[in-house]
């Protein structure tokens, strides 16, 4: 299968001594990692909007990608010719997921009703795909943030017919999802915030956001769509504030409007640094509500700030993503999804399997690091040791609810001064580099 990357071999696991930077050299699919192929713990999926459609525009500058369907004028045409671009990068990587918006897959055009019939024909076209490869659909999306209608929101605009549009347009989304056995569907603010309060009515906003997702809700039921609702946390961009702010917020927001049973959450690291988190916090925020879904794999740039969506690289980082993916007891519907692109500069088709292959392989470096951390439970039984106060005596009394201020105060007057431990946290850093550096 080999049409528009002709050049690029089926990418292979070479190890760590290959020098062929097209080949593995961590990532061994079939490799087990705790009774679990690599490939079905780290599930990766590539990002449609990113890999196939983004042309590396920025602020200063026009689009400098170049991709084997670029002379193709006619926009249908395109379309099909880079869904067939997809499956041969799925293939020539060995990745099994991948995600889209709507948009990404067909263009919008001058009606909702022949738009619709572009998205019919191109899900068509990919579902053929997806039967003679295996690949499937981690989840789909609607691109609720692009067009101008909706300059001030979606769900949260001011605008009535934005709301109706929006809905119909999530509607069919989910319906295309469906019709491609999509594991779930997600959900991101896009420009569902406010950039100044004077012109805002945050309260009516936030009641039409809840709204519009029990709508979403209720029509899942209706059609049978048994995929995993997500919703992403982004602090900010497009919009100043985005009322999906971090995971803490979501995760208030869907249990003080009774959702919180019908989504699970969709972390994303670089939006996690934005929000001023780590990837693991908000992962640790997710998984111990219950919460934790699927992620966008990529990594910001701490030195610019803004949302970079790197390829992830860096080791420390994608292993302690995944000691807490493993601690959640793996991925069920989600996986590591690569919402991410290349460097403006790095244009050529190639670039695309290089970033992947560099994404991949720091993914494998984590999960080998991650599980062995666990199974030895250095950290864990540290963790353990810190808190052991609470397993006997007064501590046993106060997390088992059985004394008040003040039995509290009584216990502070009887005893003698405090002492506390040290909270190790560079003995414990040495330790996750010495894991990862001997997981390989
Ligand atoms: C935007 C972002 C989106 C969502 C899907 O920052 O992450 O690509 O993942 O709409
Ligand atoms: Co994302």
């Amino acid at each position: 299968m080999s049409e528009f990357f002709k050049e690029i071999p089926k990418i292979q696991y070479e190890g760590p001594g290959s020098k062929n930077p097209l080949a593995f050299k961590y990532y061994n699919p079939e490799e087990m990692v705790g009774g679990k192929k690599m490939k079905d713990h780290l599930r990766f999926s590539v990002a449609y909007w990113h890999s196939f459609c983004g042309a590396g525009a920025d602020p200063f500058g026009v689009g400098t990608m170049i991709r084997p369907w670029d002379d193709i004028a006619d926009p249908m045409e395109k379309a099909r010719a880079r869904v067939r671009g997809a499956f041969e990068l799925f293939d020539k990587l060995g990745i099994e997921y991948f995600c889209f918006h709507d948009r990404d897959i067909a263009p919008e055009a001058d009606t909702l009703t022949e738009t619709n019939k572009r998205l019919d024909e191109i899900v068509q076209l990919m579902k053929e795909h997806m039967k003679a490869t295996g690949v499937q659909l981690l989840w789909g999306t609607a691109c609720l943030f692009t067009h101008p209608r909706y300059v001030h929101g979606a769900s949260t605009s001011c605008n009535a017919d934005v709301f109706a549009f929006s809905a119909a347009q999530v509607k069919k989304a989910m319906e295309l999802t469906h019709e491609l056995n999509g594991l779930g569907y997600t959900f991101w603010g896009g420009r569902e915030g406010y950039d100044t309060l004077i012109n805002t009515d945050m309260k009516l906003e936030l009641e039409n956001m809840a709204r519009f997702l029990h709508m979403a809700t209720d029509y899942k039921k209706e059609i049978g769509f048994k995929g995993q609702f997500y919703i992403e946390p982004k602090p900010k961009e497009p919009t100043k504030h985005q009322y999906d702010f971090d995971a803490a917020t979501i995760i208030g927001f869907l249990r003080a409007n009774g959702l919180d049973k019908d989504f699970k959450l969709n972390i994303e690291a670089n939006h996690a640094t934005l929000a001023g988190h780590t990837p693991e916090h908000e992962l640790r925020m997710a998984r111990i509500n219950g919460l934790l879904g699927s992620v966008d794999a990529n990594e910001g740039d701490l030195l610019l700030g803004w949302d970079t969506d790197h390829l992830p690289t860096d080791v420390y980082n994608t292993t302690l993503i995944m000691y807490e993916i493993l601690q959640a007891g793996g991925f069920a519907t989600g996986g590591l999804n690569f919402d991410a692109k290349l460097r403006r500069p790095s244009f050529e088709p190639v670039d695309l399997f290089h970033g992947h292959i560099a994404g991949m392989d720091a993914f494998a470096v984590g999960l080998k690091a991650a599980h062995k951390l666990l199974q030895d439970g250095p950290i864990e039984n540290f963790i353990a040791e810190r808190y052991s106060s609470y397993k006997s005596g007064v501590g046993a009394d106060i997390v088992n609810n059985k004394v008040g201020f003040k039995e509290l105060e009584q216990y502070a007057l009887d005893h003698g001064p405090i002492q506390n431990g040290s909270g190790r946290e560079e003995m414990l850093k040495s330790i996750i580099t010495q894991y990862i550096l001997e997981s390989r």
